[in-house]
């Protein structure tokens, strides 16, 4: 059965391409999903992506997710840096959950430097533009093949 993965995207990731380009970069979030779903095609997955600027949503995915899929690539945006009920709800599912940023946090305001969301993932990959997203699928990918 053709595996997927849930990409869920936090608040303000809905403005990109028109926000803050230099820090962002100029894809909107629906090239970035099309990218990811071309991704999963040419390797076999299927991938959901999603996007909220509600917590309280976020965390029904991943719960979401949980039951229905094989694994989470987050880019949980500002609530990253806030968010105690992402942890929690990511600790609550069994499946993988890689963290992902567009911009590489550590060098930039000191306030991104800490995730809440860092302790409960199986990985962080930041810094990469657009390109992280597709390497956070490679992660799960590997994470979740099976070697028989
Ligand atoms: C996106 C955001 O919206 C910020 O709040 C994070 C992250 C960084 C990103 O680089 O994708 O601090």
């Amino acid at each position: 059965m053709t595996q997927t993965f849930f990409v869920l995207n936090g608040p303000n990731l809905n403005a990109l391409g028109k926000r803050e380009p230099g820090i962002y970069g100029g894809q909107t979030l629906a090239d970035i999903g099309e990218m990811c779903r071309k991704e999963g095609e040419a390797l076999g997955f299927a991938v959901d992506f999603r996007q909220s600027n509600h917590e309280g949503t976020l965390v029904d995915w991943l719960h979401e997710a949980g039951d229905t899929a094989a694994g989470v690539a987050i880019n949980a945006g500002a609530y990253t840096h806030t968010s105690i009920a992402l942890h929690d709800a990511i600790r609550a599912i069994s499946v993988p959950v890689v963290e992902l940023h567009l911009s590489n946090v550590h060098a930039r305001e000191e306030f991104r430097h800490k995730s809440m969301i860092a302790p409960a993932v199986k990985g962080v990959i930041c810094g990469f533009g657009a390109q992280s997203y597709i390497l956070a699928l490679h992660a799960l990918r590997s994470l979740t093949q099976t070697t028989r």
